[in-house]
């Protein structure tokens, strides 16, 4: 219910990213749909929190951890902030940040598990079959690809089973069926609601795992050590972590239920099956809306790192600025299709919208004003019919970009804001002021240039939520200073005698050919760049060298190859062999500490490279006349160090 003193809050959430290195263009657009949305809301009068974060756990992150020999925190932190950072230089203005790991929300995850328990929800149960690892997702039989391939990502699955808890999410078909003909707008756009129903819900559910014991990245089953939650449940529920589940009940209250979660389409099912199912079962309210968006292709295939075919956000920021990204992502794309990157049109798009349409409108209504009329806007004469029309345009675009923006069609709300933009460049030549200033009389120019001033404070206030920058940027060069309000778009005339600051140019116009090569050389280095950083990071972290030495400190050293007569345990020291060594000319008492990684009978007849000038020491009691060299790898393995053929026993090292 609406309190008329309350402001109306509005939820938004992006999907919980898993740890990612090195986010492509197709990662930051539920980022930069999100932050735009927020931002609309706001100049709307909302109170607009907007929730992202990470998705932390699970098996993957915990081999790829090991792979580079670090804890899944330390290997998971470094790619957060990096996360964290990318959103920064992308001015994404989100409320709150999730991690999946922090303690806040694991205590929340062991509370929602708890209750889903004690209502019935979950029971224990056995789990089989195909198991993916890379997708963290079990497959049946009948799913699997080219024998017992990932029908996902094709790669290989391994035949499992394993003790699990299940959700009992086959009992809530019916009720997700109904729902979704209660509330005809909670999956959009519609055709993703068909194809839950079609290819989910038509044929019945099955009950689903919700715990792994195969691994233990992962919150704990609060009532048993064996299991943790798998990362579904975890996942989904940072949305109620975000707006204080369990530690802020009056921003929760005041928050859920969220009125969006902007989700790519491969993960529509989570938020439509499996996230409302866990919220009926928790007896708590229902999002308003999921938005399944489409996936930014790469001429026409998948964006992957492996294929090498990304395209990555910060090129395009460093060569032609945030707002032509955001542009771009939000314009060029139906938020509900995939769309395909090709940097020609990409560079078109900058041209023919940013440069020749809203660059140029800026440019020229600021210089005529200036060149006509000493940079400030006159005061109109009668208007005419064309100039009744431009003003109608103008303060009704606004209810085109509501329209558009309630159903989430970022490119439409572009394209109505774009049509104001295009109508304006056209009075312009209709009006011909040039010609206009030649005359006697000022009346008819001061007109046009009003209409113009007008037509361009409003568009900058209905560009605002999509290009932040851009439009402060006119806003201040139309002299204006402080918020944009978006009431201001409805309303006409509010400009008479301002004084305007003509303040360079918004967006220059590129020669595309040339533009697509340095372009496309950019993100090239770019992505050659990360793949060497990343083979680098792959390598092992060994110790530093030692500081450089001269050959006398070598020729001090006395080494020589020495066969192993004898290996006996030291008697007073676990970790020590005894070993009488045949030196050629005498047979020496070595002790070494290698039993961890050598049997005794292994030992004897081996050669070994011996120190033989070493000062004898004494260890617990025996006096060792000599070292052993040995080779150690960051894994703790251990060999001790053999000439490559046999030699006579005394042989000098050189
Ligand atoms: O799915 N174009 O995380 P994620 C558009 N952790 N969107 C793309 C894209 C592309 N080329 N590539 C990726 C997960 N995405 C889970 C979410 S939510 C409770 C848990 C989108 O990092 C993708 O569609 O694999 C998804 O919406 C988002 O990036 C995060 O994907």
């Amino acid at each position: 219910m609406d309190h008329p003193e309350e402001k109306k809050t509005y939820y938004i959430t992006t999907p919980i990213y898993y740890p990612s290195d090195n986010l492509h263009i197709g990662h930051t657009y539920s980022t930069v749909a999100a932050d735009a949305l927020k931002r609309y809301k706001t100049l709307q009068g909302y109170e607009a929190y907007f929730v992202t974060g990470t998705d932390e756990h699970g098996q993957k992150l915990q081999q790829k951890a090991q792979e580079v020999g670090l804890e899944p925190i330390e290997y998971i932190d470094r790619i957060v902030a990096d996360t964290k950072k990318l959103w920064e230089s992308l001015h994404i203005n989100y409320d709150a940040f999730v991690r999946s790991t922090d303690p806040r929300h694991e205590k929340n995850v062991q509370e929602l598990f708890q209750k889903l328990y004690d209502k019935g929800a979950i029971y224990k149960g056995e789990y089989e079959g195909y198991y993916c690892t890379q997708c963290e997702a079990f497959w049946s039989e009948s799913q699997l690809l080219d024998g017992n391939r990932c029908p996902d990502c094709g790669r290989e699955t391994q035949l499992q089973k394993e003790e699990s808890y299940f959700f009992r999410l086959s009992e809530y078909r019916d009720r997700l069926l109904q729902y979704y003909k209660d509330h005809p707008e909670f999956i959009e756009p519609k055709s993703r609601e068909a194809e839950m129903v079609n290819s989910f819900l038509k044929d019945g559910l099955d009950d689903l795992s919700v715990t792994r014991s195969s691994f233990d990245w992962g919150v704990k089953v609060p009532f048993d050590e064996n299991h943790v939650v798998y990362v579904w449940i975890d996942a989904l529920s940072c949305y109620l972590t975000g707006i204080g589940y369990g530690t802020d009940e009056e921003k929760f209250n005041k928050f859920w239920p969220a009125d969006v979660h902007l989700v790519g389409k491969e993960i529509v099912r989570f938020h439509t099956i499996i996230w409302p199912a866990i919220l009926m079962a928790l007896e708590l309210p229902l999002p308003e809306k999921v938005f399944g968006h489409g996936w930014i292709l790469f001429d026409n295939d998948k964006m992957s790192k492996s294929k090498g075919n990304v395209v990555y956000p910060e090129p395009i920021i460093e060569l032609y600025g945030l707002d032509a990204l955001k542009y771009f992502l939000l314009r060029e794309f139906s938020f509900g299709n995939d769309g395909s990157f090709n940097a020609e049109s990409f560079i078109k798009r900058l041209n023919a919208d940013l440069a020749n349409d809203l660059g140029n409108l800026v440019s020229r209504t600021l210089s005529m004003i200036e060149k006509y009329n000493d940079g400030v806007v006159p005061t109109p004469g009668p208007s005419t019919e064309l100039d009744g029309e431009l003003e109608e345009l103008a303060k009704s675009t606004w209810q085109e970009v509501d329209r558009a923006m309630d159903h989430l069609q970022f490119s439409s709300a572009l394209q109505a804001i774009w049509k104001l933009v295009g109508r304006s460049n056209k009075y312009v030549d209709e009006n011909e002021p040039w010609v206009l200033a030649k005359g006697e009389d000022a009346t008819r120019l001061n007109t046009v240039l009003y209409h113009l001033a007008e037509s361009l404070r409003i568009i900058s206030v209905l560009i605002s939520p999509f290009l932040p920058d851009t439009a402060v940027k006119i806003h201040r060069q139309l002299g204006l200073e402080g918020e944009l309000v978006y009431d201001d778009a409805k309303v006409w005339g509010l400009l008479d005698g301002q004084r305007v600051h003509k303040d360079g140019i918004i967006f220059p116009r590129m020669d595309v050919a040339k533009e697509v090569e340095i372009f496309q050389e950019k993100n090239a280095a770019l992505i050659e760049q990360r793949k060497k950083e990343k083979e680098q990071s792959a390598r092992p972290q060994l110790p530093p060298y030692k500081d450089e030495v001269t050959i006398d400190v070598l020729d001090q050293l006395d080494l020589r190859v020495g066969t192993v007569l004898k290996a006996e345990d030291h008697p007073n020291a676990d970790k020590l062999y005894v070993l009488t060594v045949d030196m050629g000319s005498e047979e020496r008492t070595i002790l070494s500490g290698i039993k961890e990684w050598y049997e005794a009978e292994e030992l004897v007849g081996r050669q070994v490279v011996v120190v033989t000038n070493l000062k004898p020491r004494k260890m617990r009691g025996i006096l060792s006349e000599g070292m052993l060299l040995a080779a150690e790898d960051l894994n703790g393995a251990l060999s001790l160090l053999s000439p490559g053929e046999r030699l006579d026993s005394g042989a000098t090292i050189s």
